[in-house]
C-alpha cells in the first residue's frame, strides 16, 4: 500500500516520502541574500521527501516583500548554493519556488522606486511587509498603484523566469523549480478576470488569460527540464485581493495544456491560502481538475495542501487523491516532521509572531525529538 512514507519519482526529483515542505516566506534573507541562518533552517528540514523554497525573486521588479530571497544576483546565488549543498549532504531534494510578485509589491522595493507591475493598472486591495531601515522594524503596508505591462514588455517576463529557472539549477545546485502561480502574484493577474482587464492577446478570452502562464512553463521546461518543473496554482484562493468568478473552466484549459509538458509535478493550494479548505462562493471540484490534467496525458505527480493533518494527508494517499501531501506551517515549527508523523510524536505548536522576518527565534530554534523519543 501507498503511504506518507513511501518514496516517489516525480520527473527528474527523487523523492524519499511523499511529505513536502511547502514555500514558506520568512524575511530572513537580507539583499535577497540567505545567510547561514538559512542554510541552518533548510538542513534542518532536510527529511522532508521534497523541501520548496520560499518565494524566490526572479528579478528586483518581482520583489514584492522586505528581505526575501532572490535569484538575479550573484551573492544570491551564492547563499542558495549553500543551501541545496546542504540540504543534499543531509540527503534531501529543494526546488526554488520562482516569484514574481506583480501589483503584491511596494515602490520602495522597486528599481528607482517605480510603480509595480501588473496585467492592469488595478490596485490591489491588500498590503505587503516592508521594513523600514531608519528603525529596523518591519510592517504590513498597503500595496502600490500598479502600471499594465506592455506587451513588448512580456516575452522579457519570460525570459527572466526562464534565466532564473537556469540559474537556479545550474549555479545554486536546485534540483528543480515550481513556478509561482498561485496567491495572487503576477501570473494570476494574467490568469483571473478580477485583475485582467486587458484587450490584447493577453486579457479577455480563457486562452488569453492563460498566455503569460503558459509561455513562462514552456519556457521554463525548456531551460531546465520539464523533468525538474513544478507549478504551483490556486484556483479559488482570494489571497492578495484575486478573484476568478469561474475557475472551473479556466482551469480545465490549463490542466490539459500543462498535461503537454511534461512537468514533475502540479501543486494545488485547495480553498483559500492559510484558510478555509472551501470558499463559499467559489465551489470547485478538484478531482475533475485532476482528471482533467490526467486524461490529457499529465503524468506529473499530483501535490496537495492547505489544512492538511495527518490523518487527512494519510487518507489523501491511500485513496489516490494526491501523490504528495505539501505542509506549511507544521514544518515551521517542526524540522523532523517527518519522524514526527512516522512515529505519532505530538507536533510543536508554531508561534505566528516569528513567521516574518527576525532571526533565529522562531526559525531555527525549534526543538527537534531526542535519539530514541517517537
Ligand atoms: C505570506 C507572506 C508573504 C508572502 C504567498 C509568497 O502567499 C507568499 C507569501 C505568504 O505565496
Amino acid at each position: 500500500m501507498t503511504t506518507l512514507f513511501s518514496p516517489l519519482h516525480a520527473g527528474a526529483l527523487r523523492l524519499s516520502n511523499r511529505i513536502a515542505m511547502a514555500p514558506l516566506t520568512r524575511n530572513r534573507s537580507p539583499e535577497g541574500v540567505p545567510g547561514d541562518l538559512g542554510v541552518a533552517y533548510y538542513r534542518q528540514r532536510a527529511s522532508a521527501g521534497l523541501l520548496i523554497s520560499e518565494g524566490t525573486a526572479i528579478s528586483h521588479q518581482g520583489q514584492g516583500y522586505a528581505d526575501v530571497p532572490g535569484l538575479y544576483g550573484s551573492e544570491q546565488l551564492d547563499g542558495w548554493k549553500r543551501v541545496t549543498d546542504a540540504v543534499h549532504s543531509a540527503g534531501g531534494s529543494i526546488v526554488c519556488q520562482l516569484w514574481h510578485v506583480g501589483r503584491v509589491s511596494h515602490s520602495s522595493l522597486q528599481p528607482g522606486y517605480a510603480a509595480p507591475v501588473s496585467a492592469s493598472a488595478l490596485q490591489a486591495h491588500t498590503r505587503t511587509y516592508v521594513i523600514d531601515r531608519a528603525s529596523g522594524r518591519g510592517g504590513f503596508e498597503p500595496t502600490s498603484m500598479p502600471r499594465a505591462l506592455d506587451a513588448a514588455e512580456l516575452p522579457e517576463v519570460v525570459h527572466t523566469f526562464a534565466a532564473a529557472a537556469r540559474h537556479a539549477v545550474q549555479t545554486a545546485g536546485f534540483d528543480g523549480v515550481e513556478i509561482h502561480a498561485a496567491n495572487g502574484y503576477l501570473l494570476e493577474q494574467f490568469l483571473k478576470s478580477g485583475a485582467n482587464q486587458r484587450r490584447d492577446d493577453y486579457g479577455g478570452s480563457i486562452p488569453h488569460r492563460a498566455r503569460l502562464l503558459l509561455e513562462v512553463t514552456r519556457a521554463v521546461a525548456d531551460a531546465v527540464g520539464g523533468a525538474r518543473t513544478g507549478i504551483r496554482l490556486s484556483p479559488v484562493t482570494p489571497a492578495n485581493d484575486i478573484d476568478e468568478p469561474d475557475p472551473q473552466p479556466l482551469y480545465a484549459y490549463l490542466a490539459r495544456q500543462l498535461a503537454r509538458l511534461g512537468l514533475a509535478y502540479v501543486h494545488v493550494i485547495e480553498g483559500a491560502t492559510g484558510g478555509p479548505r472551501e470558499v463559499e462562493s467559489r465551489p470547485f471540484d478538484y478531482a475533475a481538475f485532476k482528471a482533467a490534467y490526467r486524461d490529457a496525458g499529465g503524468q506529473g505527480a499530483w501535490m496537495v495542501n492547505n489544512g492538511y493533518d495527518q490523518a487527512m494527508a494519510e487518507q489523501a494517499i491511500a485513496s489516490g487523491h494526491a501523490d504528495v501531501v505539501a505542509f506549511g506551517k507544521a514544518f515551521i515549527a517542526n524540522p523532523d516532521l517527518v519522524q514526527r508523523l512516522r512515529s505519532g510524536a505530538a507536533l510543536n505548536p508554531w508561534d505566528k509572531t516569528t513567521f516574518y522576518g527576525g532571526g533565529a527565534r522562531g526559525y531555527t530554534d525549534y526543538p527537534v525529538l531526542a535519539p530514541g523519543q517517537g
